[in-house]
């Protein structure tokens, strides 16, 4: 298992490489291009300079998380070819300066959704919080209220330019339901993965966040079941998934540590983001530190099911508090993901030498 933790790039993330290199057992920097706008190729000489800075700092860049899919593809337009042959050529890249696993995800319009991004707890920490009732019933309210609450930092997945045109992205949706969305996966995952299987580039797909429909789009990294058919549309180990603990476990129903085990037996999981939510009612939840004892799922059993189903991945502790005075990106502080780190570390010890 090799310990990654998410940056931003030196413009615009005020944590510094240096910062990430002390957490002890840090040996990985999940990066990305933040300034290629999505559709078009990430060229090779940025792609050397975030390599350089990485490695200078004495870590490793072997996961990219994200590089986003263009709507054409997910909407499934007659332009999606041309996205697509950007997309082969933008893994080709990054294969040459290193990368093993490309995050990405498949979700129509919004990537993660929160009803409240500076939620805060009795200990005068916060966290990003999910409320249902709070969800605005208009997505352009929501895209204000979570822009507005996100302390001017950029958040992943939420490009102005792109949502600044919320009812065009609505209206070209309209007729994507599952199956629609699904077969477009297909048609993207059969024309990329003979590319990554010549690369050796695997690609972890990223569950839905939160794993339901929400303002009417559809939604097909849900759940276990939804693993199972998205393993189907194109078979090899090259089609993989990001397990996000985080995100599958904001469905009850969902037995996290089951779906690690099973994926990660089959080596059909090459990351997994290994965060911690509590819930405040079946539908409602906040994200929490990542020990156990402050949420509701049981991180031990997780590491635990990683550890004897053999994984030798990509981790990374996920979303944490913003604590001790610090004003970071919502959810991507340093002291709580450091904690968390240092946390999943030991456990892993721990069930390393029981
Ligand atoms: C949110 C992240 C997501 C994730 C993408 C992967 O904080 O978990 O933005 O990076 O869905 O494509």
């Amino acid at each position: 298992m090799e310990m990654g933790f998410r940056w931003f790039g030196s413009n615009d993330d005020p944590i510094k490489l240096q910062q990430i290199k002390q957490i002890p057992g840090m040996t990985q920097v999940v990066g990305a291009l933040f300034d290629v706008p999505v559709g078009e190729v990430w060229p090779k000489e940025k792609i050397a300079s975030l390599k350089k800075e990485i490695n200078d700092a004495g870590l490793k860049m072997d996961v990219i998380e994200s590089v986003n899919i263009h709507d054409d593809i997910k909407i499934g337009k007659p332009s999606r070819d041309k996205y697509i042959e950007n997309y082969k050529e933008t893994i080709r890249n990054l294969s040459e300066y290193g990368v093993k696993v490309i995050c990405y995800n498949f979700m129509p319009v919004f990537d993660w959704l929160r009803t409240d991004l500076q939620f805060d707890l009795p200990d005068g920490s916060n966290v990003m919080s999910f409320e249902l009732d709070k969800l605005a019933s208009d997505p352009q309210e929501m895209i204000d209220r979570v822009e507005s609450n996100s302390k001017g930092y950029s958040l992943p997945g939420w490009e102005p330019e792109r949502l600044s045109e919320i009812k065009r992205l609505f209206d070209a949706y309209k007729d994507v339901d599952e199956q629609k969305l699904t077969e477009n996966l297909k048609y993207f995952l059969d024309a990329i993965i003979p590319v990554c299987e010549e690369c050796d580039v695997r690609m972890a797909m990223h569950p839905d966040d939160p794993p339901m429909p929400l303002f009417g789009l559809p939604r097909i990294y849900k759940n276990r079941e939804d693993m199972l058919k998205i393993e189907e549309l194109h078979e090899s180990k090259y089609n993989g998934f990001t397990i996000c603990t985080g995100s599958l476990g904001e469905n009850p129903d969902n037995d996290v540590p089951a779906i690690v085990r099973e994926f990660v037996k089959k080596d059909r999981a090459p990351f997994i983001h290994t965060r911690n939510i509590k819930f405040t009612s079946k539908t409602d939840f906040h994200e929490s530190a990542h020990l156990s004892s402050e949420g509701s799922l049981d991180m031990y059993e997780i590491m635990k099911a990683m550890h004897d189903s053999g994984f030798d991945g990509y981790v990374r502790p996920d979303h944490g508090r913003n604590i001790w005075g610090e004003s970071d990106r919502p959810g991507y502080g340093l002291y709580d993901r450091a904690l968390g780190a240092t946390y999943l570390n030991g456990l892993w010890e721990a069930i390393n030498k029981a």
